[in-house]
């Protein structure tokens, strides 16, 4: 099979290291050569985390599903008197605390529906109640579309929610709620939530505070290639503004149960494409996460080769996708984990939330150094 002539001038500047336009990405994006993208896409990854995978011990919490917003996507959510409606509260957080401390997790990331009732001390009370039973455990939580809400529900500005949070133990924020930020797109999907431009302030006063986030894109359903690189060029942009980001996570699109079940699921070749791609236009994100619990297993495992370097954590209990159809497992077990990253021929890698090693002994766990890739190895000399 000859190579796409159009990739060839991509090949050079990605050999080179020069940073790639929009109009690269949309020679990439038009391309079907998706094995010469995903080797250029290989390339970057290598250069960056050489043969690692990352992987983490972690769970979900979900505290409610309630939520005033009906993005079109989402099977999660419910109204505030459906059957399916739940709130938890804090013997059931600490439950969850519990048993995940039991299993040695070493993050809890939370995300959860906007209550119409609830205020924001009791989203700061649920970090709370994690950290009365396990203060080492580190708390992933609320996307920027949570935080802009809870701004707005209290009155005052996302600075302050932020530190709000913090103050109750918050250690990092995931990277849900960006969907796709072009316009003609996020108007039609999900318009009355968190605007783009609030979803990446939130973001830049984050990382002003000193936190870490990540950043997600949700595609697969209306978008075209068009946005998809807008999408991406505005997350790069913000990263070299700020660098707090870490880790990128394309999202494909679950239909089941949501109001756009109508449309097919992203196909197989889609999915490694839009990881590489995102590996090759995000030049400034250290980490690309293949997200197996949405991308199942044998495709997570593929995109270790196709830009990716991380397979995110044992997860537990998830709702989101699995709400929206999603087949894959609600857990699977550290050995799993790391036999399917041995067998893609790389090494496999256990993190905490801030790429720090973790070590673990007689059933504890204690944090490393930060993980030594190629990348940080020429910054650090
Ligand atoms: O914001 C909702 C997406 C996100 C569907 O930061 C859907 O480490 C597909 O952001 N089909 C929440 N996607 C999950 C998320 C995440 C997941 C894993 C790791 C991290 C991280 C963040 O899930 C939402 C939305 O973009 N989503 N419904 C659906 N039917």
């Amino acid at each position: 099979m000859t190579v796409d002539a159009d990739l060839r001038p991509i090949r050079e500047k990605v050999e080179a290291g020069e940073r790639l336009s929009f109009e690269d990405g949309m020679t990439l994006e038009a391309s079907r050569d998706v094995l010469e993208i995903g080797a250029l896409a290989n390339l970057v990854r290598e250069r960056k985390n050489g043969d690692l995978a990352f992987y983490n011990v972690n769970t979900h919490v979900n505290p409610t599903n309630v939520c005033v917003y009906t993005c079109d996507f989402c099977a999660f959510r419910a109204d505030l008197d459906s059957p399916r409606a739940y709130v938890l509260y804090r013997d059931q957080v600490a439950e969850r605390a519990r048993e995940a401390s039991g299993r040695g997790a070493t993050e809890i990331h939370i995300v959860g529906g906007l209550h119409h009732k609830l205020k924001l001390d009791y989203y700061c009370d649920v970090i709370r109640w994690i950290k009365e039973v396990d203060p080492e455990i580190h708390v992933k939580a609320y996307t920027a579309v949570e935080i802009e809400f809870f701004a707005r529900i209290t009155r005052v500005s996302h600075e302050e929610v932020i530190k709000r949070l913090i103050d109750a133990g918050l250690g990092s924020m995931p990277g849900g709620g960006a969907e796709i930020f072009h316009p003609e797109v996020r108007e039609k999907i999900c318009g009355a939530k968190a605007s783009t431009e609030a979803w990446l302030e939130v973001h830049r006063t984050a990382h002003k505070l000193g936190l870490n986030s990540n950043a997600t894109m949700l595609y697969g359903h209306i978008e075209g290639p068009m946005h998809r690189i807008d999408h991406l060029m505005r997350l790069r942009e913000l990263q070299d503004e700020t660098g707090g980001f870490q880790t990128f996570i394309p999202l494909a699109f679950h239909p089941d149960n949501s109001e756009m079940s109508e449309i097919p699921a992203p196909s197989g070749m889609m999915n490694l494409k839009t990881m590489a791609i995102s590996r090759l236009m995000l030049d400034n994100f250290p980490h690309i996460k293949a997200y197996w619990v949405m991308l199942g297993l044998k495709t997570a495992q593929v995109s270790l080769s196709f830009g990716a370097d991380d397979i995110d954590g044992t997860v537990v209990h998830e709702k989101i996708y699995h709400d929206a159809g999603a087949e894959t497992p609600q857990e699977i077990t550290v050995a799993d984990i790391r036999r399917l990253i041995e067998e893609a021929g790389r090494t496999p890698i256990e993190r905490d939330t801030l790429y720090r090693e973790i070590r673990r002994e007689n059933g504890r766990w204690r944090t490393g150094a930060k993980i030594k890739t190629p990348a940080l190895a020429v910054l650090n000399g």
